[in-house]
């Protein structure tokens, strides 16, 4: 059951995930060389070009092309740039890299951040999903409570999968319905709480003072908690997404990012910036509206995909 659910991520990830970005990337590069033989130097602008648009950024891109041009008066075969270019990508990533952090002694609590529409409800569920797999009890916290409808979103995700989620319903402060939550999982001893949270508030209120009442309130209440802040990130943003990753780190210290709607766009470069320039490590990725439509990021496998043909 658990390897037909972890075979099917995989598959999910990098064919539906990386599909627009691999025909942006492998298949123009593959392109380049359609006539054999070694490509001449002043195509590495075209290789340049295919880079950047998929949006790994200048930082990256134009040390990596400056050095095949040094090194390479005399042509690159295809192998041979792939190889390079696929070693000094996923070396741009951080080694050491660890899956969610756990509070052995439980309940392990889960932020969930990010700007509106990003997929945070949806992550929310797709991470409930993801620990109910390996046999953990889940709870949610409709820490939204913007507007009912996001409440009731929860709630949907929460029958599906068969797990409560509390609430306070709409116009609720936002720290007391995560207190509340904490204080159930603690009393009925479940393993994972996952707090949903609101990615604009009402007139007045300040969202990122919102998001670190939440946070205050539970570490309160458990040493530790929250153990993991995620920001969900909306690939199709680009580089907008780069900023508000920025701003949130800088509030509220970010353990991890998980990069939704991968499938959507062929900018999915953007991930190596997040890791890369804001050194947050990237733990999950979205890759459709689905409940299993989510993978554990793995670096190694992404940039393969992304050159490969
Ligand atoms: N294609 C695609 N759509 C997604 C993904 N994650 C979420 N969505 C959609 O994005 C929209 C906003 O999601 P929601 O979870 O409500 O965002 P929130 O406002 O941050 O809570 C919904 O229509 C979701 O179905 C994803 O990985 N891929
Ligand atoms: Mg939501």
């Amino acid at each position: 059951m658990l390897t037909a659910y972890w075979i099917r991520l995989k598959m999910n990830w990098l064919k539906k995930g990386l599909k627009k970005a691999k025909d942006q990337i492998s298949g123009q590069i593959k392109n380049i060389f359609s006539g054999g033989g070694k490509i001449a130097p002043e195509d590495l602008d075209s290789i340049e070009e295919i880079l950047l648009s998929a949006d790994l950024g200048p930082s990256t891109v134009i040390p990596l092309i400056d050095h095949l041009r040094d090194n390479s008066p005399k042509g690159i075969e295809y192998n041979e740039l792939l190889s390079y270019l696929e070693k000094e990508i996923e070396s741009l990533f951080q080694q050491d890299r660890k899956s969610l952090i756990q509070n052995s002694a439980g309940p392990t609590v889960i932020m969930m951040v990010g700007v509106n529409g990003t997929g945070k409800t949806t992550t929310v569920a797709k991470l409930a999903q993801y620990y109910k797999q390996q046999g953990k009890s889940v709870m949610l916290a409709s820490c939204d409570t913007f507007r009912a409808a996001a409440t009731d979103q929860l709630q949907v995700w929460a029958d599906r999968l068969g797990i409560e989620a509390i609430q306070q319903g709409a116009g609720a402060d936002p720290a007391a319905v995560a207190f509340d939550a904490l204080k159930a999982a603690l009393s009925r001893g479940t393993d994972v709480l996952i707090c949903d949270t609101a990615g604009r508030l009402h007139n007045k209120s300040n969202l990122m003072e919102e998001l670190k009442k939440i946070s205050r309130v539970l570490g309160k209440e458990l040493e530790g908690a929250p153990h993991e802040t995620l920001l969900v990130l909306d690939a199709v943003t680009g580089q907008n997404g780069f900023i508000q990753a920025e701003q949130f780190h800088k509030e509220l210290n970010l353990s991890g990012v998980i990069v939704s709607k991968l499938d959507g766009t062929a900018k999915a470069g953007v991930v190596v910036s997040i890791e890369k320039d804001l050194q947050i490590p990237v733990k999950f990725v979205g890759v459709g509206e689905s409940i299993d439509d989510f993978a554990l990021f793995s670096p190694k496998e992404f940039v393969k995909e992304l050159l490969e043909v």
